[in-house]
């Protein structure tokens, strides 16, 4: 890959290379604060940096298609705002997200490495010029986390560059913190397994939030050890699974769609959850400040008992099944959603956008609890790798994608459509995976069915787009297998 780069100006310093990701199983609930079980891919972002000039200078090689963009080293020196006394704010650099341009994961990245430094206390290197060439060959806007391979390779690239290393955990946490500059109010998965993905093996990604029991340390009650904060376990899969991602085409922007979509679901999840505690007798101020699903589980436990039975009884009894209108959360909550998100732009542009529609709460926890779950089921039956794995395995990830797609109302007819053929056409299980609402599908299927497994898809599914016109030769098909032991099996 690095031969493909052409240095701008001068002489490259550092070339990083990050992977996408497939997500076998955990849809939607990372920023929910569970587990989730991604799969690194061969497909990878390569950022070549140098310093020079006097501009954060941002290419790539399909210049066409991604034009180059110029940024301020630092927006501030002008106002004599250096580093030392910036009141105590972080890298001044502002992503601008009402104008989204393709190089704002770069200065996203950027920023992330400024704010991390400092928010450790540490000193922050003095701003220069950079010149940076960019490759990816992840597809756009597929869920398979272009965007964080971007992101990742792009701090790893300025933290090259002013001779910074760092923990794995600790890039994959800033980078996700980062990442949400761009505009969509992430979890970490994919930041997690871009830095921590390794060839010829599933991971399980678990974070750590400061209070819930931390799993690495058991300790860090009230600050976050930064080694702590995301963890990695490997989960080998049985021989004869092999995962294959087909595209359905059809692109999912996820950053313009982000607060009628993705942001709206992160904002239903936290006023579920706020509902929850208040009505199991959290004082109204203390339930305003509840943020995530996994936040209320104590509580829920006390009054349910523990484990998924409990849970979903909480959230049938507690939550109405139907659509919740801003005041009606005000009064069960009792205090204004102005004041639960003040300050926070992003859930207060969601209340802008969605203020008619309403939100849905019961289907939304409900997804996140049963979700969670089948993540460590999958991880028992691949650890099993009995008779029934294989068969057990197809089960959660059809289970999920229902999941996905009736509760979480995050699929779209074509990704149902291809999840139905692959099934069709023998795969043991078919899921959405990413965010959704458009990108990839991954199908579980035996080892030797591969072959006439993307035959029967060609065939059933694409075939029929090219015909129809919606589709060019060129865009079909984008379909790749990957066993457990990373051997790409060619589409
Ligand atoms: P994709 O679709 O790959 O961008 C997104 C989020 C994840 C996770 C999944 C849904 C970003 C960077 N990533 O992935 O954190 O929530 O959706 O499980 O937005
Ligand atoms: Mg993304």
């Amino acid at each position: 890959m690095a031969s493909d780069l052409v240095p701008v100006h001068t002489e490259v310093e550092s070339v990083y290379g990050l992977e996408g990701r497939v997500n076998l199983i955990g849809e939607h609930i990372d920023y929910e604060g569970y587990g989730v079980l991604p799969m690194a891919l061969r497909l990878d972002t390569v950022v070549a940096i140098a310093r020079g000039g006097d501009k954060l200078s941002v290419g790539n090689v399909e210049a066409e298609k991604f034009p180059l963009v110029e940024y301020d080293v630092d927006p501030n020196q002008e106002a004599g705002l250096r580093p030392a006394n910036r009141g105590g704010r972080d890298c001044l650099q502002e992503v601008d997200t009402a104008n989204h341009v393709w190089a704002n994961y770069f200065l996203a990245a950027y920023k992330g490495v400024f704010d991390h430094l400092s928010s450790k206390g540490e000193e922050l290197p003095k701003p220069t010029g950079l010149q940076v060439m960019i490759h990816g060959i992840v597809p756009l806007g597929g869920g398979l986390s272009s965007s964080a391979a971007i992101v990742c390779s792009s701090a790893l690239a300025v933290l090259a560059v002013n001779s910074i290393t760092l923990t794995k955990g600790e890039v994959a946490d800033f980078t996700c913190k980062a990442e949400r500059y761009v505009g969509v109010t992430s979890g970490g998965m994919d930041q997690a397994i871009s830095v921590m993905g390794q060839p010829n093996v599933a991971k399980l990604v678990e974070f750590n939030p400061v209070g819930l029991g931390c799993r690495v340390c058991e300790g860090h009650s009230e600050k976050q050890h930064p080694e702590c904060a995301v963890r990695a376990e490997d989960v080998h899969l049985p021989q004869p699974a092999t995962f294959v991602i087909a595209n359905s085409l059809t692109v999912s922007k996820k950053q313009e769609t982000a607060d009628k979509k993705y942001n709206l679901r992160v904002v239903e999840c936290r006023l579920a959850a706020a509902l929850i505690a208040r009505k199991l007798g959290s004082p109204s101020d203390a339930a305003a400040r509840v943020r995530t699903l996994r936040e209320v589980e104590p509580l829920i436990a006390a009054k349910y008992g523990e484990g998924l039975k409990g849970k979903l009884r909480a959230v049938e009894e507690l939550l109405d099944g139907g659509l919740y209108l801003q005041p009606r959360v005000e009064e069960e909550l009792g205090v204004p959603l102005a004041d639960v998100f003040a300050g926070e732009a992003s859930p207060l542009r969601v209340l802008g956008v969605v203020r008619d529609e309403g939100f849905k709460l019961r289907d939304r926890a409900a997804h996140v609890y049963s979700e969670a779950d089948r993540v460590y089921a999958f991880q028992a039956a691949a650890a099993d790798g009995g008779d029934s794995a294989m068969a057990d395995l197809g089960a959660l990830m059809d289970a999920s994608h229902a999941s996905c797609s009736k509760l979480y109302e995050c699929s779209c007819p074509e990704l149902d459509s291809l999840v139905a053929v692959a099934k069709g056409a023998g795969a043991l299980g078919a899921r959405l995976t990413g965010a959704g609402w458009g990108g990839c599908t991954v199908s579980l299927v035996q080892r030797e069915q591969v072959g006439p497994f993307i035959q029967r898809l060609r065939e059933e599914y694409f075939d029929p787009l090219l015909k129809a016109g919606r589709v060019t030769e060129g865009e079909m098909p984008e379909v790749r297998a990957q066993g457990p032991r990373g051997g790409g099996v060619p589409g």
